[in-house]
């Protein structure tokens, strides 16, 4: 296997050339060879994996290109569920070097294994990462991603320290004190939810700190889909580069994708993971550039090797070549989960949707809440914004049906329009809860 890991020092040294730019067919010959070793690994170890090989009659040497990969099951959260807390683990417990858990937003919480190798590969992955973002050996790094099972906090930790830069590990919370270690400290790269940045932001402005006039420079914001109306937001009152990150526990943690200083999607790490774009009912491939399931599968896990896992984000992607001279597909935004997706009469609604109509608005703050409700067999919507401080009780009307028509307008439904007073939403330290579903369980 070809070493990721330049001992280069310097600014580029996680600008590894050779991986990052390698032609398409180079890349494509890397992941087959990569994805041999995964499967025979998956069926020899992991006895889920093997029976659902068996039971299609495909042998891990059947799969002779990248396309037979569509003749293996899927792997779903499901599995993970149903075989905790290890049943999916092709490496005894004691060969692990660290579990995580992932945040159980959609249920129990499943539980990821590392060796000592997967850890080194996300480590390398997390530092190629934060390195596109624009972060370099010798800045400090604030990591406000929540430390714990929780894979931000830890995995961008370890990324930071392999980039060569000063990682301040203080988790999640305590707001007031993250702006004056981000001032006092000189931090030039902020890592954090898009909604933790968010409240970092009006708190500092609450205490008359102008973080704009900080070091901060980078912004490294995943765990939770943010409209592009959010990131100009946060970049605005943060005086910072806005970059979107993607990843998930069971794939590995952050550092999956990330986009590099053109923003102009996010890099998935093709030497390290295989992309499909699937249309989640028919699970037949969507065209390039069009919206469907991303579907993962790893290339050089270890401990938890995932053959076309499910993740039920939507997105896009484009092998279209970038700006920056990488070659490796770019992930056009995930709108959000399929989990999260309403039909309201007819129309298929994300919560990222409604805050790219929200967010800038005259007179609301960028805080909200979807509450969702089913009435017969309709599903309807209310959206909770919050008013600025300041704006007069008589104006509140205008702004709901001001509010109501935009969406109207722009996201096709019609939405009932609530407004809560200043602080009233809830702020968030990681992930943001966005909706509140109150429509019966199935
Ligand atoms: O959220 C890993 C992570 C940590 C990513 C820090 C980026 C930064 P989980 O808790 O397992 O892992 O949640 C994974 O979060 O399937 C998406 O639905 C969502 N998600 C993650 N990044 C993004 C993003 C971490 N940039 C789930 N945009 C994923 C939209 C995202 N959604």
């Amino acid at each position: 296997m070809t070493t990721l890991r330049t001992h280069a020092h310097g600014a580029d040294s996680y600008f590894d050339h050779s991986v990052e730019t390698m032609p398409r067919e180079a890349l494509a010959a890397l992941q087959f060879e990569r994805l041999r070793r995964t499967l025979r690994n998956a069926y020899d170890n992991v006895a889920l994996h093997r029976k659902r090989m068996d039971d299609a009659g495909v042998s891990p040497e059947d799969i002779r290109n990248l396309n037979d990969l569509r003749r293996l099951s899927f792997t779903l959260k499901s599995d993970l569920r149903d075989t905790y807390p290890y049943g999916m683990f092709a490496r005894p417990v004691g060969a692990l070097a660290r579990l995580h858990a992932s945040s159980g937003t959609t249920g129990k919480a499943t539980i990821v294994g590392y060796t000592p190798t997967d850890i080194d590969n996300w480590a390398t992955l997390m530092a190629r990462s934060l390195h596109a973002a624009g972060a370099r050996a010798g800045d400090v790094i604030h990591n406000a991603y929540g430390y714990g099972l929780f894979t931000g906090g830890l995995g961008a930790h370890y990324g930071a320290e392999r980039l060569g830069a000063t990682v301040v590990p203080v988790s999640g919370g305590s707001t007031e004190r993250q702006i004056a270690l981000i001032m006092d400290l000189g931090a030039r790269v902020l890592c954090a939810t898009p909604s933790y940045a968010l409240a970092i932001a009006e708190m500092a402005e609450q205490q008359g700190v102008d973080l704009r006039k900080s070091a901060l420079r980078v912004g490294v914001f995943g765990a939770e889909p943010w409209s592009l109306a959010m990131r100009r937001e946060i970049e605005e009152r943060l005086g910072l580069k806005g970059i979107d990150i993607y990843g998930l526990s069971e794939i590995m943690g952050p550092g999956v994708a990330c986009e590099c200083t053109a923003q102009a999607g996010l890099h998935g790490w093709e030497d390290h993971f295989l992309f499909e774009v699937l249309d989640p009912e028919t699970h037949e491939p969507v065209p390039e550039g069009n919206a469907g399931e991303l579907v993962i599968t790893t290339l050089t896990k270890e401990a938890l090797p995932m053959l076309r896992y499910r993740t039920r984000d939507i997105t896009r992607v484009t092998t279209a070549p970038c700006d920056c001279g990488r070659t490796h597909l770019r992930i056009l935004r995930i709108t959000g989960r399929s989990d999260d997706m309403v039909i309201v009469r007819g129309v298929n609604v994300y919560p990222s949707q409604i805050e790219a109509v929200l967010v800038g608005r005259a007179m609301i703050a960028p805080h909200y809440q979807l509450v969702l409700q089913r009435h017969g067999t309709l599903d309807r919507i209310t959206i909770e914004v919050e008013i600025q401080s300041g704006v007069p009780e008589e104006v509140f009307p205008s702004v709901v049906l001001d509010v109501a028509h935009q969406v109207k307008s722009m996201v096709g439904i019609t939405a009932e329009v609530v407004v809560k007073l200043p602080g009233e939403i809830p702020r968030s330290q990681g992930k943001a809860v966005r909706v509140r579903d109150l429509r019966p369980k199935e």
